[in-house]
């Protein structure tokens, strides 16, 4: 099995090197797709640094400036399928995603599952030193797409998957109106209504202890705008 794993970067220049390590020397046949958006921090010489240290195991793609991570995400997809990966993990840089799960996630779409996520919310999963108001927004936002988009896994938010390419082939990408944060959503949404198997296997997601969170007010309501969105053309039926 071939493994791109999609690491989105922006000012993490703290965390990537030592991620990029734990990944490569995972027992998997991992290649680590790194996409920065021109982070002024200098994530991206980091990142090219890596890729010159393990020629054909690390891959960097660069954008101009901070696009959301929706799109980078699709940036990773579009380059992990032309290049003919079979499977297709997404992670977060700042080890709030623990690596050594990453052979479990395998694991459990070797057992047939089409989706694994890394959840904090199934028996065995936590989230440790998170802040109260950053567990109830995990927990209103998980609340919501359960109940109004009838999304059946229990992490809905999660970045940390592992796709086969397959999913990612059947879904049209350039179509995803999410370029923030709430793509996580839209994509499981589509990835359920597809009938594709979504599983889980618990983690232990860590909160992030080195750089700063890119995650803003304005991404919440972009996010909330997305459910609203995606619960009123289930409504009228619409096909998404
Ligand atoms: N390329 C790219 N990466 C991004 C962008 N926004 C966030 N990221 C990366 O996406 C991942 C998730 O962002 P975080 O800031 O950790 O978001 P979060 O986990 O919701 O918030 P904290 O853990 O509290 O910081 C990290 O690896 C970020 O560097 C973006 O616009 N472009
Ligand atoms: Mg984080």
């Amino acid at each position: 099995m071939h493994i791109s794993v999609i690491v989105p970067t922006y000012n993490e220049r703290e965390n990537l090197a030592r991620l990029a390590t734990l990944l490569l020397a995972l027992p998997l046949e991992v290649e680590v797709v790194i996409v920065d958006d021109n982070s002024p921090d200098g994530t991206g010489d980091i990142a090219d640094g890596l890729a010159e240290e393990h020629p054909g195991r690390v891959h960097v793609i660069h954008r101009a400036g901070k696009l959301g991570l929706g799109t980078a995400y699709i940036a990773g997809f579009n380059y992990a399928l032309a290049a003919g990966r079979d499977l297709v993990v997404t992670m977060d840089a700042d080890f709030s995603h623990p690596p050594n799960r990453i052979p479990a996630m395998v694991e459990k779409i070797a057992q047939g599952y089409d989706l694994v996520i890394g959840s904090r919310y199934v028996p065995g999963g936590a989230a440790v030193e998170c802040t109260w108001p950053r567990k109830f927004l995990s927990w209103g936002a998980n609340t919501c797409t359960r109940v109004l988009l009838g999304l059946k896994a229990h992490d809905t938010t999660a970045g940390f998957r592992c796709y086969r390419h397959e999913v990612l082939e059947s879904i049209a990408l350039d179509e995803i109106f999410s370029s923030g944060y709430s793509f996580l959503v839209e994509m499981l949404y589509k990835v359920q209504r597809q009938g594709w198997r979504v599983g889980e296997v618990p983690i232990v997601f860590q909160n992030r202890q080195q750089g700063t969170s890119k995650i803003s007010r304005t991404e919440i309501i972009k996010a909330m705008g997305t459910v609203f969105r995606l619960f009123y053309a289930q409504l009228r039926g619409k096909k998404i």
